[in-house]
């Protein structure tokens, strides 16, 4: 009975903690939920970056005394205090809480377990573990960046069953359905950035920003993208429109030294963030560039490029998932999303760990994590 309770008071921090989609990175996505007899006293989730945490949040919204209540949070409350907001774990004790629910410790060393000893030295019962590979996946991005001060990379790529992601002349609008794009629509509320190479920014022009009736809540993810800067042309939609300000460009210092006068006129007056990266046989650094993108708080990076850019992250092994729209319709010649000359025998297969399948609307979705290990989980 009490392990039920436990699981849906959990499930409902879930789902409090998703309302801050968007406007909490780099932070996780915490939601708070006290309980007494049965009954739910107060909710709360953590709102926005630099403001309160979802427990205080549950606590402040509480209107009557919450002593003796079980306090549930799929996070393990803080307990540092070199930071922007009160340690949870004071606010929690002062209210003279009786129990603690939470799904997953806090990875961040600030914290790590130390929350929770806090707890159970001041008298309170503490439960650890409640649903923990659902918050695992929930905070994937978090846990990865807070351990390894990397961004969590999603690929996502929309292919035909016979493994295409556009036509041979290159035609691909559109392999899959409008569900499945919506799906993409909603991660990029998710991510902090999305990802592309030159050759999809000439091919689609792309405005990369939330749209097909998500709400966006003002979010525009920053739009970086892979490619000589020197070859690129200004007047696409991810330079010239409103949001040029959230678009970097990831280059080398000499493709940007043969920029033409307009060219760099255009990355000045729209606000365009430059990053060097060098390259290595013909393909970009990446665990460079995810470090300089890590230096301006991307946590998370969802990739739509085209293949080389899938191919890039591929052999360099800079993925922690990929998310594959499997479409119902066959094209015959096509392009694929990963090439590689030198892989001849089965032993050497990429693989991947921990796939789920979902269908949408027709679709079917292999999600899959990458197998160097897996360096979302906080164990
Ligand atoms: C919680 N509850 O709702 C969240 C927590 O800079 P601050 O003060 O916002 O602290 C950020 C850190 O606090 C963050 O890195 C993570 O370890 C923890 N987040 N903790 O008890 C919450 N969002
Ligand atoms: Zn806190």
């Amino acid at each position: 009975m009490e392990i039920n309770l436990d699981t849906k008071y959990i499930n409902r921090c879930f789902e409090l903690a998703q309302k801050g989609l968007g406007s909490v990175s780099p932070n996780p996505l915490v939601g708070c939920v006290i309980e007494r007899d049965g009954i739910v006293l107060s909710e709360g989730f953590h709102e926005i970056y630099g403001g309160p945490h979802a427990e205080p949040n549950a606590i402040a919204n509480a209107t009557v005394s919450l002593e003796g209540a079980t306090l549930y949070c799929n996070l393990e409350p803080c307990c540092h205090t070199n930071k922007q907001t009160p340690p949870c774990v004071k606010t929690i004790i002062e209210n003279k809480i009786k129990r603690v629910v939470i799904s997953n410790l806090d990875p961040n060393p600030n914290v790590s377990g130390n929350g929770v000893k806090i707890l159970r030295d001041a008298g309170i019962e503490v439960d650890v573990g409640i649903l923990e590979e659902v918050g695992k996946e929930l905070n994937e991005a978090f846990f990865k960046f807070i351990q390894t001060n990397k961004p969590f990379v999603h690929i996502k790529l929309a292919q035909t069953l016979d493994g295409k992601i556009a036509t041979s002349t290159g035609d691909s609008k559109w392999i899959s359905n409008d569900s499945a794009r919506k799906k993409v629509h909603e991660w990029r509320l998710k991510y902090d950035a999305v990802l592309i190479g030159r050759n999809t920014l000439s091919k689609d022009d792309p405005t990369l920003n939330i749209r097909m009736g998500i709400n966006s809540k003002g979010k525009v993810p920053f739009r970086i993208v892979l490619g000589s800067i020197d070859k690129m042309n200004f007047s696409y939609k991810l330079f010239s429109d409103e949001w040029s300000h959230r678009t970097i460009v990831v280059t080398t210092l000499d493709s940007y030294r043969l920029a033409t006068n307009s060219q760099l006129e255009q990355i000045e007056k729209n606000k365009i963030t430059i990053i060097f990266a060098d390259k290595q046989n013909g393909s970009f650094n990446l665990d460079d560039i995810l470090l300089q993108l890590s230096k301006l708080k991307i946590t998370s990076i969802l990739v739509e490029g085209g293949k080389s850019v899938i191919t890039s992250f591929i052999n360099q092994k800079q993925y922690d998932k990929i998310s594959f729209f499997i479409c119902p319709k066959i094209i015959g010649n096509g392009i694929s999303y990963y090439e590689n000359d030198d892989l001849t025998l089965m032993k050497d297969a990429i693989t991947f760990s921990e796939t789920r399948v979902e269908n949408i609307d027709n679709q079917v979705v292999i999600h899959a994590y990458s197998n160097k290990g897996n360096v979302c989980l906080q164990d």
